[in-house]
């Protein structure tokens, strides 16, 4: 089952496509839950309460507004005769209900987030090869004196990475990754007041930094590089934040190939919070990322961005990392240092559509234009 949102004639053919409907409708607008073609009891009870609901070779499309999905799953999930009939309906009601109030908390173990307003990590990559800032900050003297400046520019927490994950980058030794973050995470989770989060695969780094007081590990492969890590994660009651990528940085941009990219990495990124709960880690503390740039080609970042809100149907925070990344360069023609604009733009787009938290190297700027954001969203509440 799943939300699919049907903005324009290209997201009313990939449903029709995803429901195997032949021939396909390219007039379908709002949102449609695609569900199996059983229980077929539920199919019946959705159109009896006024939905049109479209039959197709391998699913049904169920078409309504958010709210009216929500409302008809909400009556059917305590009425219908059948269990299944009666479960598949209160997954759609939970699903609908994640779309329509898409903030999620982000429990951490020490400290309580901000829960009215789109949130900011900051960017602090102490590598010598990441795209946007490689080398700027790899001695830890510079890296903690940017994380204080992010931290004083307004950032809600703080990301620390040793390890660049920029496509075709190769992979560093644990103890090399280790000795780069362990300093730096370690002075900022003393100093800059703010929660710390550690960008790493590897156990072993993880281990060190929540140590060192970090409450957060930001796995950019979603649990499936290190077996150990959620266990490391779990044990430390700490946070994580999930990614959605194919392959590793390496190969990851030969794996950008979806049919249907919202729903692939709908059903790739529901398995993170599976792998984490199987790991003990507590499903509150978990944050998902689709992965902009990972395994993604700039043609999947935009449709990601533009449909966004369709994840949120995971029920967990989504956090969006698109700052200064090159699909924002192809548009602007501008290298990495100087895409804050589009970056802007991207970040307002994201918590349009239901990002809770932005991974951001220039914080004031987003700060102030997530301000607008989330001054409009809330007018008239
Ligand atoms: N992007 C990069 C590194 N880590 N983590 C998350 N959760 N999301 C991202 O999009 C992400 C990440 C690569 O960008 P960088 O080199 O600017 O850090």
């Amino acid at each position: 089952m799943r939300l699919l949102e049907l903005q324009d004639e290209s997201d009313s053919l990939a449903a029709c496509a995803a429901a195997g409907r032949e021939p396909a409708d390219p007039n379908l607008r709002g949102w449609a839950a695609l569900l199996g073609l059983d229980p077929r009891l539920l199919l019946e009870a959705l159109r009896n309460c006024g939905l049109p609901v479209l039959r197709g070779a391998k699913a049904a499309l169920a078409i309504g507004s958010v709210s009216q999905l929500w409302s008809a799953a909400r009556s059917l999930a305590g009425s219908l005769e059948s269990e299944p009939a009666r479960a598949a309906a209160a997954e759609l009601r939970e699903r609908a209900a994640a779309v329509e109030s898409p903030r999620r908390t982000w429990r951490l173990p020490r400290t309580r987030l901000p829960e009215q307003r789109t949130l900011v990590m900051g960017v602090v990559n102490v590598t010598p090869d990441s795209f946007s800032d490689g080398g700027k900050y790899l001695a830890a003297d510079a890296a903690i004196e940017h994380g204080l400046r992010l931290a004083a520019e307004g950032a809600d927490l703080i990301d620390v990475g040793g390890e660049s994950t920029r496509p075709g980058s190769l992979p560093i030794p644990a103890e090399e990754e280790r000795a780069r973050v362990e300093p730096v995470v370690r002075a900022l989770a003393a100093r800059a007041g703010l929660p710390i989060s550690v960008d790493t695969s590897k156990a072993e780094v993880a281990r060190a930094a929540l140590d060192a007081g970090a409450e957060i590990v930001n796995d950019v492969s979603g649990l499936q590089h290190d077996p150990e890590l959620g266990r490391i994660v779990a044990r430390a009651g700490a946070a994580a934040c999930l990614l959605h990528v194919r392959g590793t940085p390496q190969d990851m941009q030969q794996r950008a190939a979806y049919r249907d990219v919202l729903g692939e990495v709908h059903d790739e990124l529901i398995e993170a919070p599976e792998r984490a709960c199987e790991a003990g880690i507590d499903e509150e503390r978990i944050a998902l990322d689709p992965g902009l740039g990972f395994a993604k080609t700039a043609e999947h970042n935009l449709l990601l961005l533009r449909r966004l809100r369709e994840l949120t149907q995971l029920r967990r925070p989504l956090l969006l990392g698109a700052s200064r990344k090159s699909f924002l360069g192809k548009l602007s023609g501008k290298p990495a240092p100087e895409r804050l604009t589009g970056s802007l733009a991207a970040a307002t787009i994201a918590a349009l559509n239901g990002a809770s938290i932005l991974r951001v190297h220039d914080v004031a700027a987003t700060r102030e234009a997530l301000s607008v954001v989330d001054a409009v969203r809330s007018s008239g509440s």
